[in-house]
């Protein structure tokens, strides 16, 4: 029978459970990044997992490896700086869309450029979680939030068109869909070069229940039902899943 309970040996025991509100999908992006550094056999004596700040930003401290958690905005070059020291490390950043596409926004275009072996997993939820809810590069056109309160009126960070101006690796999956998820950032992991996963998850307490969802779950039902996974596309509209070639 196959062991469920592999990805534990991947997290510090004593740091469990993790803080994040019940509902919240960034548990389960976790777990998927465990899932996938079993099934691709990651020397994690080799490996450092690079976060900034946010309720994502504390993945970094669960994983049972070398890690830090650096400032906001700045785990890309933190992440820079530890492969340029060390190219033979996995160098792996988890981090949130706020801290990768808002204030460390500048850095991604920048890492991008120099394409360094990084392995980046965004959670995309769609705001500034920790923070209490503002609006965030990722939210949608017309979402309430606290410092949006009659709808955002911007439209999205395209992340897709910011990795792919450098032909770097992207791709995008969701906390619904998880084959696909650890299926993307295994493909990110083995990637020579930048690899960018963006991770479309769920924050119910700060961002769901202000654009009309009861829970987390519900949360869930919306990406299976809006999201669709293509297979061999070099590009992917708003409501696709995947691995980009
Ligand atoms: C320089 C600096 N500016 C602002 C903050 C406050 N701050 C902490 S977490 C956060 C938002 C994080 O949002 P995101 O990266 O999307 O992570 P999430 O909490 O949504 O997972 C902000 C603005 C900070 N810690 N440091
Ligand atoms: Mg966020």
């Amino acid at each position: 029978m196959e062991d469920t309970t592999r990805f534990k040996r991947y997290l510090k025991d004593k740091n469990l459970p993790t803080p994040w509100c019940p509902g919240c999908g960034n548990g389960i992006v976790l777990k998927s990044a465990c899932d996938a550094f079993d099934e691709l056999n990651l020397d994690t004596s080799k490996t450092v997992v690079v976060s900034g700040i946010g309720c994502s930003g504390r993945s970094a401290g669960f994983f049972n490896l070398d890690s830090v958690h650096t400032v906001h905005g700045r785990a890309l070059p933190v992440a820079e700086g530890v492969k340029a020291a060390n190219e033979n490390l996995n160098v792996i950043v988890m981090s949130g869309d706020g801290d990768l596409l808002g204030i460390g926004g500048n850095h991604l275009l920048h890492a991008s450029r120099r394409n360094m072996e990084i392995t980046v997993i965004c959670f995309a939820n769609e705001i500034y979680g920790m923070t209490g809810g503002q609006v965030s590069p990722t939210s949608r056109r017309g979402a309430k939030t606290i410092t949006s309160p009659d709808g955002c009126q911007d439209t999205p960070i395209n992340v897709q068109a910011i990795i792919k101006a450098h032909n770097c690796f992207y791709a995008r999956s969701s906390a619904f869909h998880l084959k696909h998820l650890k299926k993307s950032i295994m493909a990110a992991l083995r990637h020579p070069g930048f690899a960018f996963v963006e991770v479309i998850c769920q924050c119910i307490v700060n961002n769901g229940r202000r654009i009309g969802f009861k829970d987390g779950y519900a949360m869930l039902m919306d990406y299976k039902e809006r999201y669709t996974i293509k297979d061999n596309v070099d590009r992917l509209e708003d409501n696709e899943l995947g691995i980009t070639s």
